[in-house]
């Protein structure tokens, strides 16, 4: 078997410019535009450290706006606002970065328009595209999806722990898991391997979105200490 970090552990990357512990992606389904940016402070303020404006029915004109008001509250705060899929929404709103998935723009594509400094993360379906994406430098990589969730239409098939262990053998970029991790299994994740979690409905589907980001850093910050100890 490939060797993991399950066998193998090692000290979690120290958060140095980006930080990727626990990553919110919105959904309009979960939380509309009007009340965006109270939401996603909200979960900040819970311990979010990078959010993703993820909207697949938001024209582009819509998106930039809700890019620029989103980035009005982050910025001040050093929390990134990465745009989903569109490099020209990202570029128009002047957001950190973007994340394209294995139907997007190449992540070498999304880098040259967005320039070396932009942070480009980009989603994993299997093991093997950790290799196929390294030419395009991604700041980042999502296993997506790590378990089963509702919250994506047609997902991949969950890649697991195991998926995770074998991502973060291949690559040295930040890893992070995504789909259907909650506090419980966010720690999990974290043991797995991975540098931190990105998150939708487990915070945005909360009453208290401030609160169920809270127990999730929680737990990613123990799994962490756990495995720095370890
Ligand atoms: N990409 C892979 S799974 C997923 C996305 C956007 C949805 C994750 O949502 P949840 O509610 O955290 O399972
Ligand atoms: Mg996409």
């Amino acid at each position: 078997m490939t060797p993991s970090r399950h066998s193998r552990p090692r000290p979690p990357r120290e958060p140095d410019d980006l930080d990727v512990r626990l990553y919110l992606v919105t959904d309009p389904a979960l939380v509309p535009a009007e009340r965006l940016v109270d939401a996603v402070l909200a979960a900040v303020e819970g311990g979010v450290t990078l959010v993703q404006l993820r909207d697949k029915v938001a024209d582009g004109r819509a998106l930039v706006e809700a890019a620029r008001a989103l980035l009005d509250v982050l910025r001040p705060l050093g929390v990134p606002l990465i745009v989903n899929d569109r490099v020209d929404v990202a570029m128009a709103a002047e957001a950190d970065g973007v994340h394209v998935g294995q139907r997007d723009l190449a992540v070498s594509d999304a880098r040259r328009l967005m320039g070396p400094r932009a942070i480009v993360g980009v989603s994993l379906e299997t093991v093997e595209q950790a290799t196929t994406v390294e030419g395009g430098d991604p700041s980042y990589v999502a296993v997506s999806p790590v378990y089963g969730t509702p919250t994506k239409t047609h997902p991949a098939a969950p890649l697991g722990l195991a998926g995770v262990s074998a991502v973060c053998a291949r690559t040295e970029r930040p890893v992070v898991g995504i789909g259907g991790i909650d506090a419980e299994r966010a720690a999990d994740v974290i043991r797995a391997g991975a540098d931190g979690v990105a998150v939708v409905s487990a915070i945005l589907a909360r009453a208290d979105v401030e609160a169920a980001a809270r127990s999730i850093r929680s737990a990613i910050d123990a799994a962490r200490g756990e495995r720095e100890s370890g």
